[in-house]
């Protein structure tokens, strides 16, 4: 089966973004409505500038591949306007000549591509770089995400995420990691305390704490970090593979977000913390439940992936976001014309994006696991891939009901 294949397009000040998604079954009903709900998570969030709360209404246009609200099994395509574009439309002209009072960027942000970018495309004017290398891209993969999640969403997977550290502010011992402990009912009622946050974290107390780092930072001019985490939920046994580099799940997603814009770290499971600990201590023990005819297991150091292999337990991805390289304090730096020292002087920016980046955090991780769900169990329309699933059920027995029963999976098909 071919997968989930994907693109985007668009700078940040120009007219918009455009998204496509190939792959995606026929008969598929898609929501447009959770659709935008997803493209406004990724714009909320304390610490973010005047274009993200104030500018920016991102709402995404579908141009092709839906019929009355279902998948046709052609490539799907959408349309997100830029709404600051009407500032920038003689700057970022699409034809014609630049305007008299263009005023180039030729003074690099360290931090960002603007130097690496320049010199690798022989750019004189940094704005070149700067407009597609923008955060502002990831809208569109958080639409096309909402599409894939939507697909995951009919196999009963679940994602969420949470704002874990910001600046030095730590939540101490977050709900990833209590995941066997906690009932599906304080789960989701502690996801919608996360979603009510305005900095992503369902621990109120810490939540305040972290936006006091926030406007710390602000006051001074500078920026701040931290680090999220992603808890996937239900993945069945079998995703990905070690059977080449390139098929490795714990691979796929480490890539996955780590092409997010300013995230440095990936880990899976226990990550880090693997490195001080003897091995008898860090891998989860099988045994077998005679009452569930289940493999169970007690803990989740591996996060939900061995060998490549998806294993049935909670996929948890953890990631490192640094402070954003924009800032209102600027950083010396080089005048690429005259070469002499100077600084990029910026009238607005983010203090803090890391509720965003989590938010398109899980827009990654869903379009990975959509693409080799599809591969695992792939047909053409999400009626064969229904029968798809049956069959492996069949053949491979008991081994997919370790994790989620038949109930539950079925009751998601609306074929
Ligand atoms: C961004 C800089 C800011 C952010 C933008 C990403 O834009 P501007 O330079 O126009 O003030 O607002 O993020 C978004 C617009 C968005 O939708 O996320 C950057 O340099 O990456």
């Amino acid at each position: 089966m071919s997968g989930i294949t994907w693109r985007t397009a668009g700078e940040s000040h120009g007219k918009g973004l455009v998204g496509i998604i190939e792959g995606i079954p026929a008969g598929m009903h898609i929501s447009e409505q959770s659709i935008q709900h997803e493209l406004r998570r990724r714009l909320k969030g304390h610490g973010r500038g005047e274009r993200a709360q104030q500018i920016e209404k991102d709402h995404a246009e579908f141009i092709s591949g839906i019929r009355f609200g279902q998948t046709i099994g052609s490539p799907i395509s959408l349309y997100i306007e830029n709404k600051d574009w009407i500032n920038w439309s003689e700057e970022m002209a699409i034809f014609g000549s630049p305007p008299a009072n263009l005023e180039k960027v030729t003074v690099p942000r360290p931090g960002h591509a603007d130097l690496a970018g320049s010199l690798k495309y022989h750019h004189l004017d940094i704005r070149n770089v700067i407009e597609r290398a923008s955060a502002r891209e990831t809208a569109a993969r958080v639409a096309i995400g909402a599409i894939a999640k939507q697909l995951l969403d009919l196999f009963n997977i679940r994602i969420f995420s949470e704002a874990i550290q910001i600046g030095k502010v730590k939540l101490l011992n977050p709900v990833y990691k209590r995941l066997n402990e906690i009932s599906d009912e304080d789960l989701e009622k502690y996801i919608e305390k996360i979603e009510k946050s305005n900095v992503h974290c369902g621990d109120e107390s810490v939540g305040r704490q972290m936006i006091q780092a926030i406007d710390a930072a602000k006051e001074k001019g500078d920026t701040v970090g931290g680090r999220l985490a992603v808890a996937t939920l239900h993945v069945p046994i079998g995703l990905g593979s070690y059977s080449q580099y390139e098929q490795r799940l714990d691979g796929l997603l480490a890539q996955a977000i780590m092409s997010i814009p300013a995230i440095k770290t990936v880990e899976i499971g226990d990550g880090q913390d693997l490195a001080d600990k003897y091995g008898s201590v860090v891998h989860d023990e099988i045994f077998w439940d005679q009452k569930s005819t289940k493999y169970i297991r007690s803990t989740n150091h591996a996060g939900g992936i061995e060998g490549g292999i998806s294993n049935g337990e909670p996929i948890i991805v953890t990631a490192t976001m640094k402070p954003i390289p924009t800032l209102m304090r600027p950083l010396k730096s080089v005048n690429i014309e005259q070469k002499i020292p100077d600084k990029r002087l910026k009238k607005r920016s983010d203090v803090c994006s890391l509720p965003s980046a989590a938010v398109i955090a899980e827009a990654m991780i869903a379009l990975v696991l959509a693409d080799q769900l599809c591969k695992k169990f792939g047909g053409d329309s999400i009626g064969e891939m229904k029968k798809n699933m049956e069959n492996v059920l069949y053949e491979s027995q008991l081994e997919i009901l370790q994790t989620f029963s038949l109930g539950d999976w079925r009751l998601g098909l609306t074929d």
